[in-house]
């Protein structure tokens, strides 16, 4: 099933009438940016167009929905959300467990994604349609990137994708988001400890859709190699070329690639951002290392593909959401007991969890909250968890509330945690290392979280059992649904089941 590259996905887009070609010529990024806001919001197709004073036509919402992730992954669509999360995010797990079905890329000489090879002073960024976005970012941001990197200490190509954001200082020049807790986080720390001063970095942009998912993947293991795990997920390996100007293997059906050199002295970081991040609020600026560009090579009429973030709904979360839920799945499901189901739904970005168990024990549901909580890199984002029994229909936020309103006693029911080091991007926390003294970058910050107990409360935990709750009588209402038509009723169909 595997799509070759980017432009055969835009094809089937466009046949199943989720692309639409634009002939309107964009004149901004803040009207790009806008129109993008929009679509995020109506759940809307793909957008081909052309902006003016640019030669370079630009692909964006490619993976705006569930839906068209689905078909990116080659599995059938589904009608609603929930469906089309649960296909994507158990078809990830089951892979991540499972590497004999991976496969190795292939090693090509002559690839597309060089066909027209940049190289020195002829190298100009600015030539590639990457705007400022939003009002108040520090610079053009490339988005939807493929940053490869491999590890410097394990012989051979053992080599790491990972979805980073890139703003552009000048014609060859950027700043790299490497957190510390990220993959390439620890190939620059690895480096460093070796004695390099700076790591061959390519950049692989407009990629076939798996690709795309596997670099927001949290794989199992630093060294796992996504380029594996994708050749997996699309039944047939990538075809990889070597850089022109890097020891590294790039995807060879790519439609651009931006090669480089990291510079990983921590003396040398260099300021960037603001960036109006996927969590709804802008990110402070970073300290961040630099990106010196050695090469630009594309395919001819290469196209752009970049996304937006910020909405609720935005394009990175849609991609990233199920994928990076598929390795706590996997973690969760071997660590936490009774363990039915969870979800860290989008809009809250990640920050709250919720976890489904069918308690047996006294004081389960704690114990389960505390270990989904501790289950490190995965949750390093969660602020709180809440734990809920298998009545309870953990995609329905009313229904989690309800729990909570209804099974949690504040004064028992609560577990809060001090700070403790987490993720930078988490705009609760507070006291942000803005230098910190080992990576030299802007890292962590500090962001205390809670367990919050809303399973039914037993006789055994010296609580008032949580009583029945209220549903009609089984078969009268069975009957009763069966028969809605007949009541003269046809018209009351059932809400839609969207999320
Ligand atoms: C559009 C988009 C942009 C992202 N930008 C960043 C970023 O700038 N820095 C970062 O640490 N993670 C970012 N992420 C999340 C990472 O891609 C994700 O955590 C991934 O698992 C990292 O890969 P790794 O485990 O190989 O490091 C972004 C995700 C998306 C979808
Ligand atoms: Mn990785």
């Amino acid at each position: 099933m595997a799509y070759k590259d980017l432009r055969e996905f835009l094809s089937e887009l466009e046949k199943k009438g989720e692309l639409v070609r634009s002939s309107v010529e964009l004149e901004s990024g803040f009207e790009i940016s806008s129109l993008m806001w929009e679509l995020a919001d109506r759940q809307g197709p793909a957008m081909f167009f052309k902006i003016k004073g640019y030669d370079i036509p630009v692909v964006m919402n490619t993976h705006g929905t569930l839906a068209r992730n689905c078909m990116g992954l080659g599995l059938e669509p589904k009608e609603t959300f929930r469906e089309n999360f649960l296909a994507i995010r158990n078809r990830v797990a089951e892979l991540l467990e499972d590497k004999s079905q991976w496969l190795k890329p292939t090693v090509v000489t002559t690839a597309p994604c060089q066909e027209v090879v940049i190289t020195g002073e002829e190298v100009d960024l600015y030539k590639l349609p990457v705007f400022k976005w939003s009002p108040l970012d520090g610079g053009p941001y490339i988005t939807l990137t493929n940053i490869i990197t491999k590890d410097p200490i394990s012989p051979g190509y053992r080599q790491n994708t990972g979805m980073y954001r890139v703003m552009i200082h000048d014609k060859n020049t950027t700043g790299v988001m490497c957190c510390a807790t990220q993959d390439i986080g620890i190939h620059v720390a690895r480096a460093r400890a070796k004695g390099m001063k700076t790591i061959p970095v390519a950049i692989a942009l407009g990629v076939d859709p798996v690709i795309n998912i596997c670099s927001t993947t949290k794989m199992g293991s630093f060294l796992d190699d996504e380029f594996e795990f994708a050749g997996g997920l699309r039944g047939e390996p990538v075809e990889m070329v070597k850089g022109k100007t890097v020891d590294l293997l790039v995807p060879a059906t790519a439609e651009i690639i931006i090669e480089g050199e990291l510079d990983i002295q921590p003396e040398n970081a260099r300021i960037e951002g603001t960036f109006a991040e996927w969590m709804g609020y802008y990110e402070e600026p970073m300290m961040l290392p630099q990106f010196h560009v050695t090469a630009i090579t594309h395919r001819r009429e290469p196209i752009y593909q970049s996304c937006i973030l910020g909405h609720p709904n935005n394009e990175g979360e849609m991609i990233r959401m199920p994928v990076i839920q598929a390795n706590n799945y996997n973690t969760l499901k071997k660590t936490v007991v009774g363990f039915r189901e969870f979800w860290a739904p989008h809009k809250s970005r990640g920050y709250k969890v919720i976890v489904q168990v069918n308690k047996h024990y006294p004081g389960w549901g704690k114990q389960a909250g505390l270990q989904a909580i501790s289950t490190g890199q995965g949750f390093a984002a969660a602020n709180y968890v809440v734990v809920v029994d298998e009545d309870i229909d953990i995609f329905n936020t009313e229904e989690v509330d309800w729990a909570i309103a209804t099974r949690m006693d504040p004064a028992e029911d609560v577990i809060l945690l001090p700070k403790v080091g987490v993720y930078p991007l988490n705009p609760a926390g507070s006291g942000r290392t803005d230098v910190d003294p080992v990576s030299g970058y802007t890292e962590f910050t500090y962001c205390g979280k809670m367990v919050i107990d809303a399973t039914k409360k037993i006789a055994s935990e010296n609580r008032r059992p949580t009583s029945i709750p209220v549903v009609p009588d089984r078969e009268a209402f069975e009957q009763v649904i069966a028969k809605w038509n007949d009541y003269g009723l046809a018209k009351w169909t059932k809400a839609k089941d969207i999320y």
